[in-house]
């Protein structure tokens, strides 16, 4: 097996094939103010432990797509220091008592360069993967993600990260729209509402898999595994 090859697991609504090197993993938005505690998630009156369950199984998948030597790409919500990137009615919608670039329990809130807007440590990126930051809630929207999958002959997206139907559901969708297959790994991605986490994955897969496949990270570690691509112990007997 080579990363040329075309691997296959069980998936909803039916098994997902990809080409390895053809296939990127996309971590939306795992930062610090949506998942650490007393960050502006928890702020807002959310329960961020609803998240943080979903922090280990990034850190496997993250570290088997590191060790296949496949393409990793990082995404973080947030503004220009001076704001001028953010619309009024982002700004205004909330009507919380402190809102996008008020300072917050870890710097202004949502704005670049601030200690809350960065990456949790635990998936922190290595040089080399590409971080988009982007002002709205899709990857897409006046970011450069599509001219660098162009770039990176990407045809096919691992989607993972938070929230599952905030800004994960709108980058699947704009993912669509541009020509690419997506596959959402279930419990790598976290909502602050059940409900809506589930709601958000059958969105993706229903109607034959209007927006995608939705999977489970030991499937898609097995894949990597199977085809001898993802070499590290903690792989072994991931079902
Ligand atoms: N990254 C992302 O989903 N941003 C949000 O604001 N999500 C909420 O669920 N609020």
């Amino acid at each position: 097996m080579t990363r040329a090859d075309i691997l296959t697991l069980p998936a909803d609504p039916y098994p997902f094939e990809f080409v390895p090197r053809r296939t990127a993993l996309l971590i939306i938005d795992m930062q610090r103010d949506f998942l650490e505690p007393g960050g502006f998630g928890e702020m807002l009156g959310n329960d961020a432990g609803q998240l943080r369950r979903t922090i280990e199984p990034n850190r496997r998948l993250l570290a088997a797509w590191r060790d296949a030597g496949l393409l990793v790409l990082h995404t973080r919500e947030g503004h220009r220091p001076d704001l001028a990137d953010l619309p009024q009615a982002k700004r205004l919608r909330g009507r919380g008592a402190r809102t996008i670039g008020d300072s917050g329990p870890m710097g202004r809130i949502l704005v670049r360069g601030e200690a809350g807007h960065d990456i949790i440590p635990e998936l922190y990126p290595v040089p080399g993967e590409p971080v988009i930051d982007k002002p709205g809630k899709g990857a897409f929207f006046a970011t450069d993600l599509h001219a660098i999958l162009q770039a990176s002959g990407i045809d096919r997206l691992v989607v993972t990260g938070v929230t599952t139907e905030v800004c994960v559901n709108t980058t699947v969708r704009e993912a669509n729209d541009r020509g690419y297959d997506c596959l959402v790994v279930e419990d790598c991605v976290g909502s602050y509402f059940p409900e809506f986490q589930a709601a958000g994955l059958a969105m993706i897969r229903a109607q034959g898999g209007i927006f995608g496949w939705v999977a489970s990270s030991p499937a898609l570690l097995a894949a990597l595994a199977a085809a001898g691509l993802a070499r590290f112990p903690e792989l072994k007997g991931a079902a």
